[in-house]
């Protein structure tokens, strides 16, 4: 049996979108465990993210599956390196024969700041859907494609030379490890419960400066993985029929990318009848009104678009490019067929500044969508704009844990510590607290539900406000 570990993510700080962020379960984890059980193997998960354990409820876990654990997984994004250690000991501990292996993001980001954990043993640095079972199996570890282990005092990676290019021949992930219903999507989004993540495809083909897609992609390349619209659909179908998801998050880079798979999702969820609303996110450049009308008529009540900023200029260097009239005559064609959409934009990017941000915030309450959110710039592994940073010298906290988009780790000639974070918390009031926004958000209740979502959303501004307050207080006092 393999007894994977999800690790908990803790937020640095007090900060305005905390208490709306999504508690989701592995989905990386549930790829590999469903290759394993295709193979015989079982798995068991604990989700530390969910249910943080200390180091007592820890030992007592893993010493209950005595004998059992053939290997003990945990999976880490890189906010949650810094648990590595700890886990890894307790482990040990416990089980000093039973080897622990990683994977996750980080692990095929960064593997060589994972296996410098004397007790982990081996580090996945790419899917490892395939490898895993080769592990399970006893495959020597020289033979295994894409792991990083220690021989005889040395550091060893095995390359990847050859990638999942079917993503039909995976088994599903194994949703049988988590109870769905504890887990929930970004408050505000969802507008049933249960709700969960889907993934149609892999990759992207652009190459925005901020995000580190492009180094996550096995072959390096601009070319993305599609799934068939019958393997999708038969997924949702289980998803509806059997676990009882009422809404989905198709979490896809770009969605509607590949007119074939939307149009083919849409039309399976229309002749099976599935009584299933969704939302996605997708690239401004790929919307139409044909494919809106059939999203809208297939569930889809909310679409995400990364806009990111509201400055030409600072359009170019993240390499977005975003024309920012179409951005606004996607918002309303979006909006005219009863979709919600949504604007999620960035602060800190290159460049930036306080003018730039200025106008970010002054885009973002003309465009009007009907939610908006406000990131902070964060510079992760694999991104151009971390490589960026250390070349100038501007980053100034280098801490993983620090990267959970509330902390800006950079100090820039023209953004002195905590402008960012100033002008972050001034979008959101500049756009959520306006009479104008109150109002809109009236026009749009149309039945109970709505009305009901108004109510909560009203009470999450309220909470939100202290949330604000404490943050700023705290910030100032840690400087
Ligand atoms: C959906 C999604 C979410 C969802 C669900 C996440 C989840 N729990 O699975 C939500 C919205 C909750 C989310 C939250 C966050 N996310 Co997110 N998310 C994604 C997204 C779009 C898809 C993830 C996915 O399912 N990928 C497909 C699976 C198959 O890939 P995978 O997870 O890497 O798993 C494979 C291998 O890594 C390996 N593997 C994974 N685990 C293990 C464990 C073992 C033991 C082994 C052997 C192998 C193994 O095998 C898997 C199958 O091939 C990715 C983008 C992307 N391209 O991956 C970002 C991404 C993973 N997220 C990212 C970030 C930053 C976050 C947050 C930290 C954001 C924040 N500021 O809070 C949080 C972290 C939450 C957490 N603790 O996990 C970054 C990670 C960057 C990094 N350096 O770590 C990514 C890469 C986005 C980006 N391009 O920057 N996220
Ligand atoms: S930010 Fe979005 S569009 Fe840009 S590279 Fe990443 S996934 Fe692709």
């Amino acid at each position: 049996m393999f007894f994977f570990i999800n690790l908990s993510q803790k937020p640095m700080h007090e900060f305005i979108m905390n208490a709306l962020r999504p508690k989701m379960p592995p989905f990386g984890v549930a790829y590999v465990a469903s290759t394993l059980s295709a193979n015989g193997i079982k798995s068991v998960l604990h989700d530390d993210n969910l249910h943080e354990y200390d180091d007592r409820q820890l030992r007592d876990l893993l010493g209950s599956y005595n004998g059992e654990i053939q290997a003990v997984g945990l999976t880490s994004v890189s906010t949650t390196l810094t648990q590595i250690p700890r886990i890894a000991r307790i482990s040990k501990e416990i089980l000093p024969n039973t080897p622990i292996i990683v994977g996750g993001p980080h692990a095929r980001l960064l593997p060589e700041d994972i296996i410098n954990c004397q007790e982990v043993d081996v580090v996945f640095t790419s899917e490892a859907e395939l490898a895993i079972v080769d592990y399970a199996r006893g495959k020597d570890l020289s033979q295994i494609e894409g792991v990083m282990y220690r021989k005889d005092g040395h550091v060893v990676e095995n390359p990847v030379t050859s990638v999942i290019e079917n993503l039909d021949e995976l088994p599903f992930p194994d949703y049988s490890l988590f109870n769905i219903a504890d887990y929930h999507s970004t408050k505000g989004i969802a507008k049933r419960h249960p709700n969960s993540y889907i993934i149609n495809s892999r990759g992207c083909p652009y190459r925005c400066t901020f995000c580190s897609s492009k180094s996550l992609n096995p072959t390096r390349e601009k070319k993305v993985r599609f799934r068939s619209p019958e393997n999708s659909v038969a997924e949702i179908e289980m998803l509806v029929k059997k676990y009882g998801v009422k809404e989905l998050f198709f979490s896809d880079e770009m969605f509607t990318g590949n007119e074939e798979l939307v149009f083919g999702i849409c039309e399976g969820i229309i002749q099976l009848n599935l009584d299933v609303i969704w939302v996605c996110q997708t690239h401004v450049n790929n919307i139409t009104r044909e494919k809106l009308r059939m999203m809208k008529k297939a569930g889809c009540h909310q679409i995400c678009f990364g806009v990111e900023s509201g400055d030409p200029g600072i359009q170019k260097a993240i390499r977005k490019n975003l024309n920012l009239q179409r951005v606004k005559e996607t918002v309303r064609m979006t909006q005219s067929e009863g979709i919600d959409a949504r604007a999620s934009f960035m602060f800190g990017n290159q460049y930036e500044t306080t003018e730039t941000m200025q106008r970010t915030i002054d885009f973002a309450r003309k465009l009007s969508p009907d939610f908006a959110s406000f990131n902070i710039a964060t510079p992760y592994p694999g991104t151009y704009f971390r490589e960026w940073a250390l070349e100038n010298g501007y980053l100034v906290n280098d801490k993983y844990e620090a990267l959970d988009s509330t902390t800006y780790t950079l100090v820039t000639p023209d953004l002195p510590p905590g402008t960012v974070e100033k002008y972050c918390n001034k979008a959101f009031r500049s756009f959520y607290y306006h009479p104008r926004y109150v109002v809109r958000r009236l026009q749009h209740i149309r039945d109970m539900g709505d009305f009901i979502r108004f109510v909560k959303s009203i009470y999450y501004a309220f909470k939100l406000i202290p949330h604000a307050l404490r943050g700023l207080l705290r910030r100032k006092s840690t400087r």
